[in-house]
């Protein structure tokens, strides 16, 4: 039944009349970037927008709406009850709780599990065979707590992970070595923040591998620029928020990147946080969500293809998923 289920899956863009629906829960600054992004690329026949705070949702959708003489056709509909989300194809998660003064990280982990006890088992009841997006923080920990309170299988339930800080670096690097960004292979995976992990050894501009095209005298001070640019990625939120209060754009773009790569099941590889046990030496009972490269379709996650680690790079992985590992047993999931 289940491999059934995944053919009728992949099989979705091409059913006659299936009209697209894509659900975003959280209508604050993140959400409404991602619907506003998704609506003006075309994405979705309906967008379903959710929040706790019925004023806000239907202002939004009101100005959405009025929005449409200038878009392609789109219903786009919204409630505080999840009956409004079902048959999604895609539901993305944005609701979360803000840090409170004094309030510690996992203080605030406790906050958003409570509330993702009330949004995640509704959203999979009325979607049974929806992809599952997490954009909430700590992203990763929250898709980990979204797989369990779905039920769902791991390759439908993805969190947007480092698919921002991947195009970033890619960015950053472009600009370091005066190229095209779109010529510039290079990821950062593992926990999506402050160690995030780049993967240094595995860059190529145009299909060569960087490292191996430096001379041996080169390769400490390209080291030394990396750290430099995987350091300016993990400050770049840190900067727009102290600027403007909240990160929306970058974030709306890429998880409508990933929605592009799912919903018309293009076989992308994005770095997303996914069940990651048994890669790259995290053992296989050890249920933990990070990132790293996965290509992308209308099932969800379709292969997660092997990237070489240097030992530093898995050594810092494994290190991520053992703190994510012991911060999950304080849950009681
Ligand atoms: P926001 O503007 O405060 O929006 C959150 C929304 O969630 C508000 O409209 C709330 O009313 C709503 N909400 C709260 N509780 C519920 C509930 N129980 N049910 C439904 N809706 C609810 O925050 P913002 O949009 O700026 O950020 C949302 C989340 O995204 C936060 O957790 C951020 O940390 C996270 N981000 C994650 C990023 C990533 O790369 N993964 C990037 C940016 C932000």
């Amino acid at each position: 039944a289940a491999a059934a289920a995944a053919g009728d899956a992949a099989d979705a863009p091409s059913r006659p009349n299936h009209r697209i629906k894509i659900s975003v829960v959280g209508a604050g600054n993140v959400g409404m970037a991602i619907a506003q992004t998704i609506l003006t690329q075309d994405l979705a026949d309906e967008i379903a927008l959710v929040d706790a705070k019925p004023e806000k949702l239907q202002g939004e959708m009101l100005d959405l709406q009025h929005a449409a003489a200038f878009l392609p056709r789109v219903r786009i509909m919204s409630g505080t009850d999840y009956a409004v989300t079902a048959g999604s194809d895609l539901a993305i998660v944005t609701a979360g709780a803000r840090q409170l003064p004094g309030e510690t990280r996992l203080d605030l982990l406790h906050r958003n599990v409570a509330l993702f006890r009330t949004v995640v088992p509704p959203l999979a009841q009325h979607s049974p065979d929806a992809l599952l997006l997490v954009v909430s923080n700590p992203v990763d920990v929250l898709t980990y707590v979204a797989w369990k309170l779905s039920g769902f299988p791991p390759n439908r339930v993805i969190g947007s992970g480092t698919n921002l800080d991947s195009s970033r670096f890619r960015s950053l690097l472009a600009d370091h070595l005066e190229v095209n960004a779109q010529d510039v292979q290079a990821y950062m995976v593992g926990e999506h923040g402050d160690s995030s992990v780049a993967l240094w050894s595995s860059i190529s501009i145009g299909g060569v591998p960087m490292l191996s095209s430096l001379r041996e005298s080169d390769v400490e001070f390209e080291q030394a620029v990396l750290e430099r640019i995987r350091k300016a990625v993990v400050g770049s939120a840190y900067e727009v928020i102290r600027l403007k209060g909240y990160t929306s754009w970058a974030i709306g773009y890429s998880v409508a990147s990933l929605a592009r790569s799912l919903l018309r099941n293009q076989h992308r590889i994005h770095p997303i946080s996914l069940l990651a046990s048994g890669f790259h030496g995290i053992p296989d009972d050890r249920e933990v969500f990070l990132s790293l490269p996965a290509v992308l379709g209308r099932s969800g996650v379709i292969r997660i293809p092997s990237v070489q680690l240097t030992e530093e790079e898995g050594k810092r992985l494994r290190k991520s998923a053992q703190t994510l590992w012991e911060i999950q047993q304080q849950l009681g999931l």
